[in-house]
């Protein structure tokens, strides 16, 4: 799916902005409150989450539907074209009615959908409602819980006698921000016109290689050209699918990116992607880039800022990706979802690696990731549906599915992650993640490498991973949730994991470990949540990690303090990060910063 963008022949207007707001007190639906303007409705900013936007706890807990809306008048000239509205991300299930006529739906928070309305507007102002439902469950990505009630008490059988309020019960440790929360836009294309583009880069000796393949609707011929930055044009093809060799290419490096733009013109239509030349591919127990072993320093980030929630925040985006540099930092996991369009193209542009994921977290029903250790003991994650098994396995394809849809041909992704933490030692895991897996290797036309990031288990080696993975991706937390307070103790089960995993043949990296740390406490000796502590915790594991040859890189959890449902285990969040939420450093983060700028992004591991 391509990023709508204004070119000679696309017209691009953003709908972002102040629309209006009201939470749904469970009779919106009844009474029909897409069909005319919301009576006293709240200022709701678009694009945003919702939730930490008025003052509280009903409203930033609201359960269920809630109502945006606002009008629209088009230009006639524009009706005359092909006229798409698109949403970028809506979380999670979204309505769309256009004069009270419901025009689309689509499930799922964290990926774009569009609708075409040029014969659906009528002159004058047009009344646009969005519904938005925040309820997660066993179907949803990411999961939600059913029936566990609460959050439960730490003092078994203490529970409320009657039913108490419903909430969402988030199976994964960020809070549940929601709403329409990337922006929404109007874009034309002719008639006639590019519906896709994929582009395959190799390199050839000094040659650089581009493949594209362009999928267009109606009729004209398709020419493609590609220029440098500068605007000199170093290579042309006619014809949907080709080849354009460009001599003595400039690559897309880590931290050193060249992005050429890639003019596709059909008919009268025109679009343009910036786009990067670099390879990617694993073998034995090294990634390489550009033929050459990489290194991953980075982090597990989350799309999280005060008040924005998960709000597209461009200015943190580029603060976030300038202290990434400021650290020595090359790389970064878009734990648990995949980011924002404006996010992807921004590491593309600096020269930072993704590891792209899906939003499946929460796919084991026996741990919730983080903090809830919640679940159905009984009931394994897998079972047959009627038992009580996970119900998200279509949903699972359509997401793997869109993700590579939407972000194929960006440099940046050198991986994709297809679940976070789910349940992949557990019985029918494999026949879970095989297909899943499938997709991506069909469908990705680069043919990345993909993965699990996969839980900390006592039987890691009935993960089914170990068959499935391109890369292990581990998170483990020797030291915090597993002897915490006892780094020999932890040191000892480490060593004695990893030595397993290295002895695989496959490369294989943390893609989280990390402790929760409150900026501001200190002590002589490094106890627990101390940032002394996190620092000997850093320590340690890469004491043992630097043992490992196949080890190919350390993504710490979390780039930044982050919100989270409330638990004993979080103290107004998550306090894992390297920053605070506001991204002021952690102690830690000197100490990462020396290591990091002392290993090289390349050939670290001989
Ligand atoms: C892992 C999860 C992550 C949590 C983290 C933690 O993947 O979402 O935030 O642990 O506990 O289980 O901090």
């Amino acid at each position: 799916m391509l990023y709508p963008i204004l070119t000679d022949s696309r017209c691009l207007i953003s709908l972002d902005g102040i629309w209006n707001f009201k939470l749904d007190d469970g009779t919106g639906f009844e009474n029909k409150w897409f069909e005319k303007t919301l009576e006293s409705p709240m200022t709701m900013p678009v694009p945003s989450s919702y939730n930490d936007l008025k003052d509280g706890i009903d409203f930033r807990d609201h359960y269920g539907w809630v109502f945006y809306q606002r009008t629209l008048s088009v230009p006639a000239i524009m009706k005359k074209e092909r006229l798409v509205l698109r949403f970028a991300a809506v979380t999670h299930i979204a309505k769309v009615y256009l004069n009270g006529e419901l025009i689309c739906e689509h499930k799922g928070g964290f990926l774009p959908f569009e609708v075409e309305i040029q014969n659906l507007l009528k002159d004058g102002d047009n009344l646009l409602t969005v519904a938005v439902d925040n309820r997660i469950d066993h179907s949803t990505l990411p999961v939600g819980s059913e029936g566990e009630g609460g959050m439960g008490s730490a003092l078994g059988g203490l529970m409320p006698s009657k039913e108490s309020k419903k909430r969402n019960n988030p199976n994964f440790d960020f809070f549940n921000y929601c709403g329409i929360t990337r922006p929404v836009k109007l874009y034309t294309t002719p008639i006639n016109y590019i519906a896709d583009v994929a582009l395959v880069s190799d390199i050839d000796g000094t040659d650089g290689i581009i493949d594209y393949d362009v999928t267009t609707i109606g009729t004209g011929n398709v020419k493609v050209e590609v220029f440098t930055r500068e605007g000199g044009k170093v290579g042309e093809a006619d014809g949907a699918k080709g080849r354009i060799v460009i001599p003595s290419a400039t690559l897309w490096r880590p931290l050193n990116a060249y992005l050429y733009e890639v003019k596709v013109t059909f008919a009268e239509d025109t679009y343009i992607l910036p786009f990067g030349i670099r390879t990617v591919k694993v073998d034995g127990g090294k990634f390489l880039i550009n033929g050459e072993p990489f290194y991953f320093k980075g982090y597990g980030k989350h799309e999280d800022t005060y008040p924005a929630g998960r709000g597209l925040n461009m200015p943190m985006n580029v603060k976030d990706i300038s202290l990434m540099k400021w650290q020595g930092a090359n790389s970064f996991r878009t734990s648990h979802y995949p980011y924002s369009e404006e996010m992807m193209r921004l590491c593309d542009e600096e020269g930072i690696v993704v590891i792209d994921e899906t939003p499946a977290v929460g796919v084991h029903l026996n741990f919730g990731g983080g903090a809830n250790f919640k679940g159905k003991d009984r009931i394994q994650t897998f079972d047959p549906i009627e038992k009580g098994g996970i119900r998200t396995f279509e949903h699972h394809k359509e997401v793997v599915h869109d993700m590579i849809k939407r972000d194929k041909n960006h440099a940046c992704v050198v991986m994709w992650s297809i679940a976070n933490e789910a349940d992949s030692g557990g019985p029918g895991a494999y026949d879970y993640f095989k297909p899943l897996y499938d997709i991506a290797r069909a469908e990705d036309p680069q043919h990345r490498p993909c993965t699990i990031v996969s839980v900390q288990m006592p039987n890691y080696k009935e993960d089914c991973t170990i068959k499935l993975s391109d890369v292990f991706c581990l998170n483990r937390y020797y030291g915090w949730y597993a002897c915490g307070g006892d780094l020999d103790a932890a040191e000892e089960l480490l060593r004695s994991e990893l030595t397993f995993w290295n002895s695989l043949g496959k490369p294989f990296m943390f893609t989280e470990y990390g402790a929760d740390t409150i900026s501001g406490f200190h002590d002589t000796v490094p106890v627990m949540y101390t940032e002394e502590y996190q620092v000997d915790y850093y320590k340690m594991n890469h004491k043992v990690v630097d043992e490992m040859e196949n080890f190919v890189g350390e993504q710490v959890w979390n780039f930044a303090d982050f919100a989270t449902s409330q638990s004993l285990l979080r103290v107004q969040g998550n306090k894992k990060g390297i920053f605070t939420r506001d991204r002021k450093p952690k102690l830690v983060a000197h100490y990462l910063r020396d290591r990091w700028k002392s290993i090289p992004d390349f050939n670290y591991k001989k």
